[in-house]
Parts: C-alpha cells; structure tokens; sequence
C-alpha cells in the first residue's frame, strides 16, 4: 500500500502535463522488431527471417540450435533507473513444451523467457499458436536482448518463431513526470517564442 502514496506535488505536475495536453508525448520504447526486412539489428548467427507459418506475415526462427544465445541486438538499451518490458509474440511447434526457445540479455546472462529446463523469469508455452508474452523486469544500463533455439531442450532446430519484439523503459513516476515536465516546458516556450 506504501507505493500508493503519490506525493500532492507529482499529482499536480501530472495535473499540469494533462492540461497541456498534444504536443508533450514523452514515450520509453527503446526496440521495435518485426522481422519484415532484415536482420540488420541483430548480430549474425543462425537465425533467419521464414515465412510466418500461421499468419501472412514473417518472424524469426533459427536453422540451428545453440546455448549462451545466438543473435544479439546491435544496439544495447538502458532505462533509467532500471525497469523495463519487454514483450514479443512466441510460436513453438513441437508438439510438447519444451521447444526450446529462449530470449534473454547480456551482459550477465539473464533469461527472461524460456520453454523449461533452465531458469527464466517466465514460461514460454509451447502450444502451436502465437502467444504473446509480456515481461516485466529490472536490468542494468547497456543491455543487449539475446534470443535462441536452446540445444538442450527436447524440441529441433526450427521449431521456434519470435515475433513483434518491443522493449520499453518504464521511468519512476517522479522521473517520468519530471522529464515529461521539461519536454513539454520546451514545447512550450518554443510554441510562445515562434
Ligand atoms: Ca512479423
Ligand atoms: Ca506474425
Ligand atoms: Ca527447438
């Protein structure tokens, strides 16, 4: 119940963004991944853009298996103070949980989402339809995302699909609308300076 009690102060500047209303959008989404182009934001490894094999459109699956992961973002992603969340569509087609797909970051080797057999923050159900999955977490600054066909899970090469990732920092409240705050204030003086 603690974290319930929201200064008057932060209320009133949350107050005082909602009444300057468009034009002061503040957002956190550091990655947006949807495997219709390239695999240009990840490093090499084995995985490859296929076809969708239940929608019309394509995602991520792997022609090899691998352990520490496999692909990596390019780029590395922090939130300020920490909180994130990542979210991203999971397909696993083997017939039993335990496909094998996993998605993680570095460094520090933390699986956030994985099919069984070896710690993750969450389960990835492998039940052959898209599945999306939503994972909140606290990392530390300068994260890359890792995703992989896990050697030691019971499934084959393949038989995992990734889709529609997304990675969001969550500032704190104060953060936020302290940021927000001097967004907006520039906008502002901006609009009453042109
Ligand atoms: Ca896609
Ligand atoms: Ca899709
Ligand atoms: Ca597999």
């Amino acid at each position: 119940m603690k974290r319930l009690l929201i200064p008057p102060a932060i209320l009133a500047i949350f107050g005082w963004l909602l009444v300057l209303g468009p034009g002061c959008a503040f957002g956190g989404v550091l990655f947006l991944e949807d495997f219709e182009t390239d695999l240009s934001q990840w490093t090499s490894g084995q995985g490859v853009i296929v076809n969708d094999p239940l929608e019309a459109d394509q995602a991520l699956t792997f022609t090899g298996l691998n352990a520490g992961g496999d692909i990596w973002t390019v780029a590395s992603f922090t939130s300020i103070p920490g909180q994130y969340i990542l979210s991203f569509d999971y397909l696993g087609t083997c017939g039993s949980q335990g496909c094998g797909g996993f998605v993680g970051y570095d460094p520090g080797d933390v699986w956030l989402a994985g099919t069984g057999g070896w710690p993750s923050l969450v389960t990835l159900p492998d039940t052959g339809q898209w599945e999306h999955i939503t994972v909140p977490f606290t990392g530390p600054a300068g994260i890359s995302l890792k995703v992989e066909d896990w050697s030691g899970a019971g499934g084959v090469a393949g038989d995992v699909y990734f889709d529609n990732f997304v990675l969001t920092a969550v500032p704190e409240p104060a953060t936020y609308a302290l940021v927000g705050l001097g967004l907006c204030a520039f906008a502002l003086l901006r609009r009453r300076s042109a």
